[in-house]
């Protein structure tokens, strides 16, 4: 980990009720603090790429691993770190000009986003040179 890494994230704990099963729930209003647009989820990944690669310029997630488990490389363009996520229980909420990368996702892997915004590719940020391109403008913008 490099500088201070809880800015790029923070974990939200969810509840679990344990009978013959595990039920998991989260809330919005709750554990989930913005209003969420939009869920999905991925899973059967079948090769060893990794997935992400960018950042969102205004839309904020929540990211839970719901089965097997994930690494989630983060990074605002001076602070990086990596994040283990392997329980429903534990998730991130992941703040917008975020660079992310999943990567280690298997066949086993599912990883469910909650998200505010409906999808727009215009969100995305795709490229490493444009992210910290962006996040400079914004921060001489702030000044
Ligand atoms: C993210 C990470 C954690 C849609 O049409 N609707 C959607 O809601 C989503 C999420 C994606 N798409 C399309 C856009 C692309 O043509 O699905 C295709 C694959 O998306 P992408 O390459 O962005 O997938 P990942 O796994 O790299 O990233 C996804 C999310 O897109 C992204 O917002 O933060 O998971």
């Amino acid at each position: 980990m490099s500088g201070n890494a809880h800015v790029l994230y923070s974990y939200i704990n969810l509840p679990e009720i344990k009978d013959n099963a595990s039920l998991v729930f989260l809330e919005e209003g709750k554990h989930i603090t913005f209003q969420i647009k939009r869920v999905y989820f991925i899973q059967n990944c079948n090769d060893k790429l990794d997935r992400g690669h960018h950042a969102h310029k205004k839309t904020i997630q929540a990211l839970f691993c719901l089965k097997g488990s994930v690494d989630l490389y983060l990074s605002d363009g001076e602070m990086s770190t990596t994040v283990h996520l392997k329980s429903p229980t534990e998730g991130i909420l992941l703040r917008p000009l975020v660079w992310h990368e999943m990567k280690h996702m298997t066949k086993e892997t599912i990883l469910f986003v909650a998200a505010s915004a409906h999808f727009d590719e215009k969100d995305y940020i795709r490229n490493y040179q444009d992210f910290l391109s962006y996040i400079k403008d914004a921060h001489d913008f702030d000044e």
